[in-house]
């Protein structure tokens, strides 16, 4: 098998939802990929912030195989021995009273969006049926309707509709229009669902202040605070969770205010990539307003999820990933600043969630660059059309960060000689 091959498959007899960089991946270990030719690559992207411990952790592909040659999946028709210590550890971990596990993140982010619903009707008592959940302008939460109901991205949203009723967007890093929605229909309102960093906008970072006062506002008018943390929990912002309010992390949270949200998120490097992980935190008041029966999943707390997820968060918290992501970020967006100038726009991210934003009106695209930076062996992809992110795994070195800079900075400036 070829890379030729194997695209031609993919374009033959895979859906076309996706225009994949052209390279096929066949082998991963830690911050390096392989393709089939046997081209060695810097992974830039960690599978949209998934593999944050690296490609193939020895600790959890151990955690996996174990579990895996024991039990997997029982359902929730019965208790299993693995669920409960993962709740535990992961609540304790995180700060919260309460866990539900799913798979995807796009199915955390709905089971937010029921729960909150739930304590809408229970707790607060807005009349059946009316209840709404702001939401903010640009976000991406996933994929199904109501999902992309809450989207103001064409392609997320075009021709999928009728779409769910009950979401109300607002602009993102925008007090005012927060404060004035609440003002307005504050009794409706049940939840605000919010990503601490846009991460498909192009790593939009808001302002130090705007999660902590947008928390205070929730709490005037008892609204539930809602965080998307799948693409910027578990170390990636150089916290472990870029809202990082009470959550038992011993690192020094600096500038940005802590914010604890009512219920947050998580998907992604929960599992560190290696198996579908998600899960929503919650009070126990929030949490126990949904009963035996009202929702579930087949796979949701599987055994296997629960031991992967274990040793994700372990490996997390013993190789000091958060505070790794926090420094090289820091001297990833100093170097990335002296890229040239006639290329680059703005330099901006947390930790090693970084953008790239590339002038428009060049003869050629973010997408050509990444091609270029691909064939030059570090892998990164563009979004929006002129944003490249850049999002190593947290396991990266130093030495290999600025051997990576080193290519970035030699493809920028091959580019920039065709200006
Ligand atoms: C794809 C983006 C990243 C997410 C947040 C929920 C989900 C995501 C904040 C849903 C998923 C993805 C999915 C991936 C591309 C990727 C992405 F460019 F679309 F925005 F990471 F930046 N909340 N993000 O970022 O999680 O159901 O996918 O597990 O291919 O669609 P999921």
């Amino acid at each position: 098998m070829n890379s030729k091959t194997a695209i031609s498959l993919e374009d033959t007899y895979g859906a076309h939802n996706y225009h994949p960089l052209p390279v096929v991946l066949d082998r991963g270990q830690g911050v390096f990929v392989w393709d089939l030719e046997g081209k060695k690559y810097f992974d830039f992207l960690s599978a949209y912030s998934a593999v944050n411990q690296g490609h193939c952790h020895p600790k959890i592909i151990e955690a996996l195989k174990s579990q895996a040659e024991k039990l997997t999946l029982t359902s929730r028709a019965f208790y299993n021995s693995k669920l409960g210590v993962f709740e535990q550890f992961a609540t304790s971990y995180f700060g919260f009273d309460m866990l539900l596990p799913m798979n995807t993140g796009a199915e955390a982010v709905e089971t937010a969006i029921k729960l909150c619903r739930k304590w809408a009707y229970q707790v607060k008592k807005i009349p059946e049926n009316k209840a709404v959940i702001v939401v903010c302008e640009n976000n991406f939460h996933g994929r199904t309707i109501t999902i992309v109901s809450a989207s103001n991205d064409p392609d997320a949203r075009n021709e999928f509709g009728p779409f769910t009723p009950g979401l109300l967007s607002i602009p993102y890093n925008d007090l005012p229009a927060l404060e004035k929605v609440l003002e307005r229909q504050g009794e409706y309102v049940a939840g605000f669902l919010v990503e601490p960093i846009q991460g498909e906008a192009g790593v939009n970072v808001p302002d130090h202040d705007y999660l902590s006062k947008a928390k205070t506002l929730c709490e005037k008018h008892n609204v539930l605070f809602i965080a998307d943390e799948v693409q910027t929990g578990i170390g990636r912002t150089g916290k472990l969770l870029a809202t990082c309010g009470n959550c038992n992390c011993t690192d020094f949270c600096e500038q940005t205010p802590e914010v604890k949200p009512d219920v947050l998120i998580l998907g992604k490097a929960i599992s560190g990539g290696v198996f579908p992980v998600s899960a929503v935190l919650a009070s126990k008041e929030v949490m126990q307003c949904i009963k035996p029966g009202e929702h579930g999943s087949t796979f949701g707390g599987n055994p296997l999820g629960c031991a992967v997820a274990q040793a994700a968060l372990e490996v997390i918290r013993d190789e000091k990933l958060t505070q790794n992501a926090r420094e090289l970020g820091k001297f990833l967006r100093t170097e990335l600043e002296k890229l040239p100038k006639n290329i680059v726009q703005i330099i901006r991210g947390k930790g090693l969630l970084n953008a790239i934003v590339i002038d428009e009106n060049l003869p050629f695209s973010a997408w050509d660059i990444c091609v270029h930076l691909k064939n030059n062996g570090l892998l990164a992809k563009p979004t929006h059309g002129n944003i490249i992110r850049l999002a190593p795994p947290l396991v990266i070195s130093k030495e290999e960060l600025e051997n990576r800079i080193a290519i970035i900075k030699h493809t920028f400036d091959e580019c920039a000689q065709k200006i």
